[in-house]
């Protein structure tokens, strides 16, 4: 089959920040000058005491660490901040869209420094001191963008959890990361839906006795019940502090934030960011992914609560001053013309979303996007898991109007920011594909024995150098760092991807090679929905695998063994399902759960999960070699217990 190639327009290589011809300079410059290109880039923000030095990490377990710029010093919010004030301090600096649509909201920068200086005195007030922990359990509304914001003036550190988690999520990331301070709100709001975030938060401390203040931000307004001496509403503390707030003076590699993420086994991983780095990289790839110009209307869809929301909802386009629209509600509602509506309404030029949910829009018909007027849209961009062609396609042509570039931007939690993805005026785009790597970037695709492999090959997807924006660590736990991500290949950074490199040195990627299923473009470990059920009374043993999935990409395929004598029972399906939700969240919600007689095992006690993954995609004729485990008959058995799909 010919293979689509959509040529960069002309109108963009004439105007956009990078055309082809400086990508490839600029690449080649950064990997053959590191020292020179970053000393250059790291000028994208501004600096207290700019760095005499740019990268000096090694990835080798001899002297291994991380660190960038390390002798500068800087304050992040006053770079995506006070730096503003003085050209674009009544540029909105957010417009909030809630998740009424009669509901909004427009922040200036002036507004969202006043708003960030008084939490930020709020903070101080409790006794937060630079290096505490804060958690922010928020709803998408300016005070969470301010509220990290905040953090990052006197040099705390946030730790962002998605109010989709549980209380029992929670719990783990307040304990995992000691601290004593919560900032929530009384609910959220999602279609109409109000999402009990302070009962949540209640929930979850009665396992954190650390926690000394919870801040509530009033959102709906519902009854919450207050705790006298630990719970205080944010907005009647908020009046009586000043609105001005010195930035504390941080060094470069001053943790910034913490985001708990999942990895392939044990507990989600406290990715640790630090200040310079990261900002930089941020910046840097907004600036030039997104060939964004001040001012425009930039709508990254993502939540605070994932890395996307962090890096491109609030630090890189405020550190470029952009307009950041933020979205408090959901694609659907009221109806599905909702995300058009938005970008009708508010003239937006970038719309930076994911495939699942163009994937559900597009299962609604383009009725609903022909129904607005698009034609504020330049630029249109994509994470969060491989684009189907398809859903590319219908995104190019229908919302794109097919004149807008799509950037399809790979990279991770642990990366800060974008690693490979086209650039709009240099890159011509291949429809699935992430195509190229960003400056500083050397991805290098190496076989099951860490044999580099060349030219156009399929591989693990590894990076054999620091970038800016790489995490720093895993909170509390260092020897983790370079076991998890430096040690399955020696020398090199393993994303736990798998990739394909076409002749023209393009990246497809092809997944996760690990046991991270990639839900709606969020990470989920096998292992931490297995220790969900096996937690349930009546489960003995559980194993996780990914299947496909129309709409979510990845789907959550769970074998579940009973303690013996138990019997399998639809109502018992029903449960332990709403017993994953429970102790998760909504985004690891089974959709299969299959009552197995035992799993597959090697002789050594391994789960071939291999076999499981055939079987539960029901391509049972292709199962492989089955002959080393330890009861081969246990095929058979699951294939005849498979469940009906609902
Ligand atoms: C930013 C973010 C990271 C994992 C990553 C990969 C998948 C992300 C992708 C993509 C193909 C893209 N992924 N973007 N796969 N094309 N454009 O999503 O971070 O939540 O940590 O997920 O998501 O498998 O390893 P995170």
């Amino acid at each position: 089959m010919a293979e689509t190639i959509v040529p960069v327009p002309a109108q963009w290589a004439a105007t956009a920040h990078v055309d082809a011809a400086a990508y490839a300079r600029l690449h080649a410059q950064s990997l053959a000058d590191p020292q020179a290109f970053w000393a250059r880039e790291a000028g994208i923000i501004d600096w207290i005491r700019p760095p005499s030095v740019a990268d000096a990490s090694n990835f080798n377990a001899d002297g291994f660490g991380i660190s960038w710029f390390a002798d500068g010093q800087l304050n992040v919010a006053a770079n995506c901040l006070d730096r503003h004030l003085a050209t674009r301090a009544n540029q909105p600096a957010i417009i909030w869209e809630g998740d009424d649509p009669g509901d909004s909201r427009v922040l200036s920068y002036a507004d969202l420094h006043a708003l960030t200086c008084r939490i930020a005195n709020v903070l101080k007030a409790q006794g937060v001191r630079p290096g505490d922990r804060v958690i922010l359990y928020l709803p998408m509304i300016p005070e969470a963008a301010a509220a990290m914001l905040a953090c990052a003036r006197i040099g705390a550190i946030h730790a962002v959890v998605f109010g989709g988690f549980s209380p029992e999520a929670l719990a783990g990331r307040i304990q995992d990361c000691g601290a004593k301070i919560v900032i929530t709100a009384d609910e959220g709001l999602r279609a109409g839906k109000h999402v009990p975030l302070k009962a949540n938060v209640d929930q979850a401390l009665e396992h954190c006795p650390d926690v000394a203040h919870v801040l509530v931000v009033r959102r709906t307004g519902g009854a919450v019940a207050m705790q006298a001496g630990r719970d205080l509403y944010l907005d009647e503390l908020l009046p009586r502090v000043a609105a001005t707030c010195p930035p504390e003076v941080m060094e470069a590699e001053s943790p910034l934030f913490i985001l708990y993420t999942s990895g392939s086994t044990g507990k989600p991983k406290g990715v640790l960011h630090t200040s310079g780095g990261y900002l930089v990289w941020a910046a840097m790839t907004h600036h030039y992914v997104f060939d964004h110009r001040p001012g425009e209307v930039y709508w990254c869809t993502a939540d605070i609560g994932w890395v996307t929301g962090h890096s491109y909802g609030v630090y890189g386009p405020l550190a470029n001053g952009a307009t950041s629209l933020m979205f408090e509600g959901v694609p659907s509602h009221p109806d599905h013309g909702r995300f058009w509506q938005i970008v009708e309404k508010w003239r937006v030029a970038t719309l930076y979303s994911a495939p699942t949910a163009i994937r559900a829009l597009m299962r609604e018909g383009e009725d609903w996007v022909k129904a607005h007027d698009l034609s504020s849209l330049r630029l249109l961009g994509s994470v969060g898991e491989p684009i189907n062609p398809e859903a590319w396609d219908w995104y190019h042509r229908f919302v794109g109007g097919r004149r807008c570039p799509i950037v399809d931007t790979w990279w991770q939690t642990e990366n800060g920011g974008a690693l490979i993805t086209p650039l709009p005026g240099a890159t011509a785009l291949k429809p699935g594909s992430a195509s190229l790597p960003m400056f500083g970037v050397e991805p290098v695709l190496v076989d099951g024995e860490g044999r580099i492999l060349d030219g156009a090959a399929q591989g693990n997807l590894c990076l054999a150098r620091s970038w800016p924006g790489q995490m720093r660590g895993i909170w509390g736990e260092p020897a983790r760092f370079f076991d998890a991500y430096f040690s399955t290949f020696p020398g090199l950074y393993f994303t736990g991807d798998g990739c394909r490199r076409d002749e023209d040195g393009y990246h497809w990627i092809t997944g996760r090679v690990d046991d991270v299923i990639n839900v709606s473009g969020h990470r989920m470990g096998s292992a931490e929905v297995e220790s969900a059920l096996v937690a349930h009374p009546l489960v003995a043993e559980a194993a996780v695998v990914g299947v496909a999935h129309d709409l979510k990409g990845q789907g959550i395929y769970a074998y579940v063994i009973l303690n013996a004598g138990e019997e399998a029972s639809e109502a018992l399906r029903r449960e332990l399902i709403a017993w994953v939700r429970r102790e998760i969240g909504p985004i690891a919600t089974p959709d299969a759960i299959h009552f197995a007689p035992g799993l597959p095992k090697t002789r050594s006690g391994k789960i071939m999960r291999r076999i499981l993954r055939k079987i539960a995609e029901n391509d049972t004729a292709s199962l492989g070699d089955t002959s080393t485990l330890a009861d081969p008959t246990v095929v058979e058995a699951l294939i005849d217990t498979r469940p009906v799909p609902a």
